[in-house]
Parts: C-alpha cells; sequence; structure tokens
C-alpha cells in the first residue's frame, strides 16, 4: 500500500488575518486564558500594604514583558520589510529549472532592507552598505537570495568576517560610534586589507547613502551555477535592478535625516505601499560559460571582491519583484524572519566561492541563538509554503504535534511516513564534481589583483559623483596618522586624482602608490556604475511638498496633487501654522508646518501662488537646503518672489517656474523631480564639497 500523505508542518497563510495570526476571544485573560477583572492594581494586603507573592496575574505580565527582547542581529540588526509576490517571465527557464522561474510563475516572496552596522534602534541613512534580503516561498521549498546593494563585498574568505565586523562595529571600550565607518577601526582594518579597496570605494560613494530602499540595486555577490531541465550548467550572478532608477541622497542630508528621522527609509517604504506606490525591481541574471578555470574575461568568479562589468555581460531580466503589502507587526514578521543562504531550490547549485562556504554554515547557526533554538522553521514567517515532513523531533520551542513512533528513515512501522524523491519528483540532487588539491590555508593566485576593479569604480563615476566620495570626511575623523597614511598610498594605487583630493583635504602629504605602481593603465570604466540619469525616470514614492498660506491659490494644489498622484507621487502640504487653509470642500489640510518639517522630507518644494509675501527664517533654511542639495524648486504665480525673498537664485538649474499649476507647469515639475536631482546646480554652489 503506497503511505498516506501526511505532511506534519502546513504552510501559515501569511496573510494578515486575525484567524491565523492574533489570539481570539474580546475578553483580557492570562496566559492560560483565565478572564481577569483588573489588570492596573497589584494584590496588595491593604491599599497601603505589601504587594502579595500570591499575585500569579503580576508575576506571569512582568515576567512576560522581562522576557519580551531576543538577541538582535549580530550583523543587519536595523532593517525593515515588506511582503509581495515575484513573476517571472519565463526568460530564466533557458538556464535554470527552478519552479519560480517559469513563465507567468507568481511566488510570494518576504524582502528585508537593512543597514549592517547600526544597533536595531541605530538611524536608517547612516552610511553603509545596506542588506538587501528576499525569501521566495517557491512551491519547491523556500530560496533565500541573500543580498547586498552592492554587488561585491570586503572580503574574500569567510573567516576574515569577524575580524571585520569586529573593527567596524563600535569599539568595545565605550561602545562608540554607532553606526558608523569614519573611526580608527575600521580604518585601520581595511587600509590593511587591500582586498577591500573594492567595497570600501563603493561604500564611500554615494550608493552608501541610498534615497530609499526603492531606489537601491540588490546583488547575489557570489556566482552560482544554474541547471536547467536538460541538464546544461552556467554561472551566474543575480541582481535586482529597481524600476525607480538607482538615487542616494547627499552626505548632508544623510546626516540631518539620521537627527530628524532617524526612520527614514522604513518610514519611505511603509508611507508608499500605504499610498498604492509600491517597490519594485527586477531581478536579472548575468549568465556566463560554466568554465573549468571559473573566470570570464580573466576576472575570477570565485572572488567576491570582483564584479562583472554589465557592458562585458549584460543583465538579462528573467523577472519582476513587487513589494505591495506591509507587515503587521515587526517583531513577528521582520525581527523574526530567518534568512539563511543555504536555501536554494533545484536548479540552483553552489560554487567555492570561500565566502559563500562560510555564509551557509553561519546563518542557520546564528538563529539558534538568535531565535531560541532549531525549531524557529516552524514560525509563521519561516514556515516554507512548500509541505515539509523533514523527521526533526522535539527542540525547544516545538509547536507542531506530531504523530506517529517512527521518525526516521526509512521506517517500515507510521503509515504514511515521508519518502525521498527522484530528481524527476523534484528531490535535490547535487551536480557531481570532483574535488582535488592539497589541503592548505591558501588562496588562487587571481585573487590578488585588489586595486583594478577599485579605479574602474572611480573613473565610471561623473565628476559629481566623485565629489561626494567621502573619504575626506572619513579618515578626518580617524585619530592614528599611521592609518591615514597607510590608506593614501592605497588611494595612491587606485587613481593619482583621488588620493590628491584626499591628501590636500586632510593637509597631508600625496605618498608614493608604492613599488607595484599605481592604477593600470588601460581600465576601461564601467558607464552603467554610474547613477547620474540623462532622460527622467519614475517618481512613484516621491514627495513634493507645498508650501503655502491661507492666502494660497487652493485650486491650483488641488491640481497639482491630482497630476502627482497620477505619477504615484505624494503632495504635502506645508504651512507656517497648522490646521487647514480654506474652508469647506476645497479646504487643504496642513501636513506639515515650518516648525515640524526638515527639507530631507521632499524631492522637491514647490511655492504655490499666492505665497509670495511669506517670509520666515525657517523657510529660508528650508529652501537654501533644498537649494544646496541640488533638488528642484519650483513655485507659480507670485509664490516665486517667496523664492527670491530666501535669497534663491532663480536662474540656477533646477527651478521649475510657471504663471500657474497647469499641465506645462506640472509637466516640468515632474520631468524635474524624475531627474532626480539638478546636478548642474553642484557648481554654483561657492565651495563643492571636499572628496
Ligand atoms: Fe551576512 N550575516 N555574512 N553577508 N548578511 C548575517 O545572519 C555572514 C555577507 C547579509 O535581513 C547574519 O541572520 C558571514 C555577504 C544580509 O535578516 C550572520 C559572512 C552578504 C543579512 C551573517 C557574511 C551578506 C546578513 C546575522 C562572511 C551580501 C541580513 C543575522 C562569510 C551578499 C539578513 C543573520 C536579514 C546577516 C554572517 C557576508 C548579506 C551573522 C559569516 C557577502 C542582507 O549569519
Amino acid at each position: 500500500m503506497p503511505p498516506k500523505s501526511h505532511a506534519d508542518q502546513s504552510a501559515p497563510d501569511t496573510a494578515a488575518t486575525p484567524a491565523t495570526w492574533a489570539q481570539g476571544g474580546d475578553r483580557l485573560t492570562t496566559a492560560q486564558g483565565l478572564r481577569l477583572t483588573d489588570t492596573d492594581h497589584s494584590l496588595k494586603a491593604g491599599p497601603r500594604g505589601p504587594v502579595l507573592i500570591e499575585d500569579f496575574h503580576l508575576r506571569e505580565k512582568i515576567t512576560h514583558f522581562d522576557h519580551e527582547r531576543i538577541p538582535e542581529r549580530v550583523v543587519h540588526a536595523r532593517g525593515a520589510a515588506a511582503h509581495g509576490t515575484f513573476v517571472a517571465n519565463g526568460a530564466g527557464t533557458s538556464v535554470c529549472k527552478a519552479a519560480f522561474l517559469a513563465k507567468g510563475a507568481v511566488t510570494p516572496v518576504f524582502t528585508r532592507f537593512s543597514t549592517v552596522l547600526g544597533s536595531r534602534g541605530a538611524a536608517d541613512t547612516a552610511r553603509d552598505v545596506r542588506g538587501f534580503a528576499v525569501k521566495m516561498y517557491t512551491t519547491e521549498g523556500t530560496f533565500d537570495l541573500v543580498g547586498n546593494n552592492m554587488p561585491i563585498f570586503f572580503i574574500q574568505d569567510g573567516i576574515k568576517f569577524p575580524d571585520l565586523i569586529h573593527a567596524a562595529k563600535p569599539s568595545p571600550d565605550r561602545e562608540i560610534p554607532q553606526a558608523a565607518t569614519a573611526h580608527d577601526g575600521f580604518w585601520d582594518f581595511v587600509s590593511s586589507h587591500t582586498e577591500s579597496m573594492h567595497q570600501v570605494i563603493w561604500a564611500m560613494s554615494d550608493r552608501g547613502l541610498p534615497r530609499s530602499y526603492r531606489t537601491m540595486e540588490g546583488f547575489g555577490i557570489h556566482t552560482f551555477r544554474l541547471v536547467n531541465a536538460d541538464g546544461a550548467t552556467c554561472l551566474v550572478k543575480w541582481h535586482w535592478k529597481p524600476v525607480a532608477g538607482v538615487h542616494s541622497l547627499v552626505w548632508e542630508e544623510a546626516q540631518l535625516a539620521a537627527g530628524c528621522d532617524p526612520d527614514y527609509h522604513r518610514r519611505d517604504m511603509a508611507d508608499g505601499i500605504t499610498n498604492g506606490a509600491f517597490l519594485e525591481y527586477d531581478l536579472g541574471v548575468q549568465v556566463m560559460p560554466d568554465v573549468a578555470e571559473e573566470l570570464f574575461e580573466g576576472i575570477d568568479l570565485l572572488d567576491p571582491t570582483k564584479l562583472i562589468p554589465e557592458e562585458l555581460c549584460p543583465v538579462q531580466t528573467v523577472g519582476r519583484m513587487t513589494l505591495d503589502r506591509n507587515p503587521t507587526n515587526y517583531f513577528a514578521e521582520t525581527e523574526q524572519v530567518a534568512f539563511c543562504t543555504a536555501n536554494i531550490v533545484p536548479g540552483i547549485q553552489f560554487t567555492n566561492d570561500p565566502l559563500l562556504a562560510a555564509r551557509n554554515f553561519s546563518y542557520l547557526d546564528t538563529q539558534i541563538s538568535r531565535l531560541g533554538g532549531v525549531n524557529f522553521t516552524q514560525l509563521p514567517i519561516n514556515r516554507p509554503h512548500a509541505p515539509v515532513n523533514d523527521d526533526h523531533r522535539d527542540g525547544m520551542h516545538q509547536t507542531a504535534v506530531h504523530t506517529g513512533q517512527a521518525p526516521y528513515f526509512p521506517n517500515t512501522i507510521d503509515p504514511g511516513a515521508p519518502q525521498l524523491s527522484t530528481e524527476a519528483e523534484g528531490g535535490y540532487v547535487t551536480l557531481p564534481a570532483s574535488v582535488d588539491g592539497e589541503k592548505a590555508r591558501a588562496q588562487p593566485v587571481s585573487f590578488d589583483d585588489h586595486f583594478t576593479q577599485a579605479s574602474m569604480f572611480w573613473l565610471s563615476l561623473t565628476e559629481v559623483e566623485q565629489t561626494h566620495v567621502a573619504y575626506t570626511f572619513e579618515l578626518g575623523k580617524c585619530f592614528e596618522t599611521p592609518i591615514r597614511e597607510r590608506m593614501l598610498v592605497n588611494l595612491a594605487r587606485i587613481h593619482p586624482d583621488l588620493v590628491g583630493r584626499v591628501a590636500a583635504g586632510l593637509g597631508m602629504p600625496v605618498p608614493d602608490p608604492g613599488p607595484d605602481g599605481g592604477p593600470v593603465a588601460e581600465i576601461s570604466p564601467s558607464p552603467s556604475l554610474s547613477q547620474v540619469y540623462a532622460e527622467p525616470g519614475p517618481i512613484a514614492g516621491r514627495v513634493i511638498g507645498v508650501v503655502a498660506t491661507s492666502d494660497a491659490d487652493l485650486a491650483g494644489i488641488a491640481t497639482l496633487r491630482k497630476a502627482l498622484a497620477a505619477q504615484g507621487a505624494v503632495l504635502r502640504v506645508v504651512a507656517p501654522v497648522g490646521g487647514f487653509l480654506g474652508e469647506g470642500a476645497k479646504a487643504e489640510l496642513v501636513e506639515r508646518t515650518l516648525l515640524t518639517t526638515r527639507s530631507v522630507e521632499y524631492d522637491a518644494i514647490v511655492l504655490a501662488g499666492g505665497t509670495g509675501s511669506l517670509i520666515e527664517p525657517r523657510l529660508t533654511v528650508l529652501l537654501a537646503e533644498m537649494f544646496r542639495h541640488c533638488k528642484t524648486l519650483a513655485a507659480w504665480g507670485d509664490g516665486a518672489d517667496a523664492l527670491t525673498a530666501a535669497l534663491v537664485d532663480t536662474t540656477a538649474p533646477g527651478i521649475v517656474l510657471g504663471a500657474a499649476a497647469d499641465t506645462t507647469f506640472t509637466a516640468a515639475l515632474i520631468k524635474a523631480v524624475g531627474l532626480h536631482r539638478a546636478w548642474d546646480r553642484a557648481t554654483w554652489l561657492p565651495t563643492p564639497a571636499a572628496p
């Protein structure tokens, strides 16, 4: 008799349905279900008497509270996440047999974005690498693509990871600085590890300060081996391409936001989803031949400090992820979600990247202490949507009630015991490969070039992006001269322009690049690494502030709101004081006052017609910051007078003026916001920021 099917863990409904996620009943009870008559007073011997230990409700309530916190992630502690779906376009099936890549397949996903270094309560906008971790609940088991917003990593071998993180985290004596790399520890480590140079220049560039999660790329970093239905293999790098384009904050904005809105990125994502401006990313692969030497155009595919320029190997889109639902409960979902690079599905295989090997061990291991035992896979957010029948038993926080008496394989006792699958039935088969070599703590010679791609990155940036590269600030915060000197030698090996600027900013001599010399002469830039666009992109999720007074042209504001809403952007009315502007159906709610707002909240500020006489010191600061950060400023009617009164040069690039809030004006505004910044304005500033 064939065994009866008997999945011992069913897939949870991750939709926010009270039946599956919340406790039931309309009465306040103890954890044991006992109805309570009072939860505000401890049981005492008389109103002024001592509290009695008999008070089981007090003890249970306080005990549970005492244990509400779990250890935060040792890295990537600060994060925010959203649910959504991945829809495959079918192009991936030629290289990979995974079911989630079949044309039209819809896979539920949960995606968590994070900073690396800060504690759970740190500011979102710290200069840092961002985590980009996607959990795909596929029909063949869960596939986790645990990536970052930069395509390379600081180190080539996982055994260095604790050293890197100990160097970058706050120092153990005073536990400062929080969420920052601008300190001796970090620069001590990276200046002595030239393999870090490529990732460090990415972190020092605009990529370290994303405008929002919706404007970030994601990368799987490691090379993976894919297998198609015919058994043919190829080597790939995974990419997430944001539909909204890649955009960043400028450093001063990031610093301001850390003070006035530390939740900047998580608020932006949650508000965007609530407003219907969903986050969208195309998943793509760079497909490379699976050759024995595992090189592509001379680049070692096992070296996680190297990228493959898109000009050499274009990214082919295999589907789109849309994040359209906020979590219901931060702790249950975002905090308890457990990603693991080892979670893969048929069609996907690991390569011998030594960083990946350490990760495959580390993620499962860390969840055991972070989530209190081995049964964290039973938490709703971590449960696969494919049937699970694993013969695992017992352990801390076991929630399954297993049946039967023979949890081992094979057993001939329990009816319906789980059986093995063939490859044709979706069983995972590791590709056969012979392994040969002498045991040694060593790495290939092809891992030795630490500078060419750092130079390529520098040369691929536009002039304005180069001025943002932040070594002078970060090294300026280091106290140890030998660390700065060592780092300047490394920068000399990246590019003479770069070291010249940083040395000048630090007031130190430009060092000799050393015996290995400066950058290789024939490095070609990779234009796809720049994030300055010539053509305007989508503005969904962007926020446009309209400064108005009670004399403002309210009909114009309504027209503008409609035009922006059609693009998925949000209009926010900013006024000197709160309340409403106007009366009746046309009244406009004031969402921010000049007291409660700051420029970092807006991608553009518009002065409404009728506000020409508004002169306010806070408005002057708001507009000066917008101007300095090269963001769009606009005005219709006499609103332009308020701009001029605040000393804004209205002839500068990125200033949109119109007689009325008509279609010409709104179109020009939308175009300017779509360009993200008027970078030409950067040259108008009296002293361009030092790198
Ligand atoms: Fe991680 N990393 N990592 N990492 N990582 C963790 O796992 C680790 C690396 C990344 O939103 C931890 O569950 C080692 C590269 C993300 O929950 C831990 C090495 C990349 C997240 C861990 C690396 C990442 C983590 C901490 C070197 C980009 C957050 C909590 C071999 C491709 C996932 C946890 C989330 C989290 C270890 C290197 C990305 C300790 C040992 C390279 C996005 O297991």
